[in-house]
């Protein structure tokens, strides 16, 4: 297993590059959407949400990434002796049709599939995606971990202020939508429109030798905001995986998500998936409780044995990636990255001490 490094499009440079390496990682996973409009927000904030109904800011015009930017990309960052290991998620701008199933359903495919076949041209292994409608939403912040450290969690209640027109996974793809809200739809349709996105898109990815990697519902609740929600338990990802058989077919598997849900045990499920080989890389974050009431913490004061996690992953061979997601902010000038740092070192150590330094 390795060290990697999660890094949003504003940190996309040479200081954070240098800053992931110092603090041990080898791979980064990329984010190429601008959340927040960052110039609204301080970096530090980059991983909290900003209020359901801003939402995340304006998608893109839905163009590509190309090539050349892409390889610009990975040049620049093995400049810095680190290999790009993912993209995480798509522009909404990209695919919202695909999740709404929308008039520009079968156009916003064939550009997905243009967007996989240059991922692996580029020699991205690995693309994490998030099938879902509301997004990540219906959280609050406050000081819920150690000594008062800020992040977020559910206090019991959630959002069912549905989503607007226009506004897919927390972003406006079209600020000109008509007033009114997505109707409300089935898990079933949910689950439909994910095998539509799969059968056109895994046997792409398998030609392009890049692995899909799906992340589960955060939070994983079955409705938010008047939608439903894919893989709000841990069975859920079996039945992703079991509908579209392929080595491309993988998880973005997020320990803190799966720990929120309400049945199943995260430990189990992370031995039954990566003895699949279905894991394509990890979040590594602890929390504390399940969904609606949980918080998130630092990643040694949680529900979950992080140290078990990684002999677990070890016993089943596990070849990837392990980014620490988000973390509680530190007090200190630089609360995001110390809480970055933090998180590094102790899966640094915990990793050395399980893999014995293989
Ligand atoms: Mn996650």
């Amino acid at each position: 297993m390795k060290l990697g490094f999660g890094l949003y499009k504003h940190m996309l440079n040479d200081e954070h590059y240098r800053f992931a390496k110092q603090c041990g990682a080898t791979h980064l996973v990329v984010h190429l959407v601008d959340y927040f409009s960052h110039e609204k927000n301080s970096k530090e904030n980059a991983n909290q949400p900003i209020g359901d109904t801003d939402g995340w800011g304006s998608a893109g015009q839905g163009q590509l990434w190309s090539l050349e930017e892409l390889l610009q990309l990975k040049a620049n960052i093995n400049k810095h002796g680190l290999e790009l290991e993912a993209i995480e998620n798509f522009d909404p701008a990209m695919w919202h049709d695909i999740l709404l199933d929308g008039p520009k359903k079968e156009e916003q495919i064939e550009l997905v599939k243009e967007q996989i076949r240059i991922v692996g041209q580029a020699g991205i292994p690995v693309f994490g995606y998030n099938f879902s409608l509301a997004g990540v939403c219906s959280r609050d912040i406050g000081p819920y971990a150690r000594a008062g450290a800020e992040s977020v969690g559910m206090n019991g209640t959630f959002d069912e202020t549905p989503v607007p027109n226009g506004m897919v996974w927390n972003m406006v793809y079209d600020p000109n939508a008509p007033e009114g809200t997505l109707p409300r739809i089935d898990h079933e349709e949910l689950w439909k429109r994910l095998q539509y996105f799969l059968d056109h898109i895994i046997p792409v990815a398998e030609e392009a030798g890049v692995k899909m990697a799906a992340h589960p519902d955060d939070p994983p609740m079955p409705y938010v905001r008047n939608t439903p929600r894919l893989v709000y338990q841990p069975d859920m990802y079996q039945k992703l995986i079991d509908m579209k058989p392929s080595p491309s077919n993988n998880l973005e598997f997020c320990l803190g998500s799966i720990a929120e849900m309400t049945e199943g045990e995260v430990h189990e499920a992370t031995d039954q998936y990566s003895k699949q080989d279905k894991i394509a890389y990890i979040h590594f974050r602890n929390i504390v409780g399940k969904v609606p009431n949980y918080k998130e913490v630092f990643v040694d004061e949680g529900d979950i044995d992080m140290v078990r996690i990684l002999e677990i992953l070890h016993k089943n061979n596990f070849q990837g990636v392990l980014i620490p997601d988000h973390t509680p902010q530190m007090e200190c000038d630089g609360a995001w990255y110390a809480g970055m740092a933090y998180a590094m070192g102790y899966m640094k150590a915990a990793m050395s001490i399980v893999t014995k330094g293989e």
